[in-house]
């Protein structure tokens, strides 16, 4: 566990969203952390790891809520320091398109996913959540990326990831499909699912791009 952890999941249980902003500001200026730091060490895990103590599920579900939009204002006002890292990465001209199927509204992941495609040397461009098939189409004619990446974290979704990923390789069979996120964790997920890379960790998403 980061050592900087504990305050920051602290700020964020007790909802302190102004203090848990402030604080990752400070480890980030000061160069306590990196930004893969901030992504690994703080924002997956004060998600995932969400347990709601309440026996009422509807506090539990506006306490997700909550903790979600503290999570995304950091990622969103940290962009800055993306930027900054860029300037030093060496790009593979490579092109890939990140999206979140439709009726898949967990994105944060995606974000993240994102960012490390850019790291990793790629241009990568986020398309959103909750994305329709054929939005993805159309994005993936236009753009005319080398790689398409599905994020998937809920495992109904896995039906029309089928038919996403069924039509994109038969339109556009040298696009590369990458599957990722929590649903394709579970055992027989990926069992009839048209793809060429199932990828877990920013390392995965490095070696890929050549680093
Ligand atoms: C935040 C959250 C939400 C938010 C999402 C907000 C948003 N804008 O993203 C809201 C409140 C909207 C929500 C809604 C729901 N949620 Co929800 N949610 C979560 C929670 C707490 C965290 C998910 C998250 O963002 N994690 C942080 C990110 C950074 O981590 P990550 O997603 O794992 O991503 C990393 C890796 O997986 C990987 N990765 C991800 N995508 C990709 C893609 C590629 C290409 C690659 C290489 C890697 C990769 O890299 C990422 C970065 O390290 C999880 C709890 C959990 N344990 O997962 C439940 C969870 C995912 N939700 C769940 C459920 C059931 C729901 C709801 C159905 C009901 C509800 N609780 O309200 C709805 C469904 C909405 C829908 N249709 O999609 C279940 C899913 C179970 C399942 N069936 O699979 C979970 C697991 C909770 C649980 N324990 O039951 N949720």
């Amino acid at each position: 566990m980061n050592p900087y952890y504990p305050k920051f999941l602290d700020l964020v249980n007790h909802e302190n969203k102004d203090e848990a902003m402030l604080y990752v500001l400070e480890l980030l200026k000061e160069k306590k952390i990196e930004l893969y730091d901030l992504y690994d060490f703080f924002l997956r895990p004060v998600l995932n790891e969400f347990e709601c103590n309440s026996e009422d599920e509807e506090i539990c579900i506006w306490k997700e809520h909550v903790r979600t939009s503290i999570v995304r204002t950091i990622l969103e006002s940290t962009y800055p320091y993306l930027i900054e890292n860029k300037k030093t990465v060496k790009k593979n001209n490579k092109k890939v398109v990140v999206v979140c199927p439709s009726e898949e509204f967990h994105e944060v992941g995606a974000i993240i996913v994102t960012n490390y495609f850019t790291l990793a040397g790629f241009d990568a461009q986020y398309i959103g959540a909750n994305t329709p098939k054929n939005d993805i189409v159309s994005a993936v004619k236009a753009l005319k990326p080398d790689y398409l990446a599905l994020s998937v974290t809920n495992y109904y979704n896995l039906v029309v990831t089928k038919q996403i990923t069924e039509q994109v390789k038969g339109l556009f069979p040298n696009v590369k499909v990458i599957l990722g996120g929590n649903a394709f964790n579970k055992p027989g997920a990926l069992d009839h699912l048209v793809y060429d890379y199932h990828l877990k960790t920013k390392e995965d998403i490095f070696i890929l791009g050549g680093k």
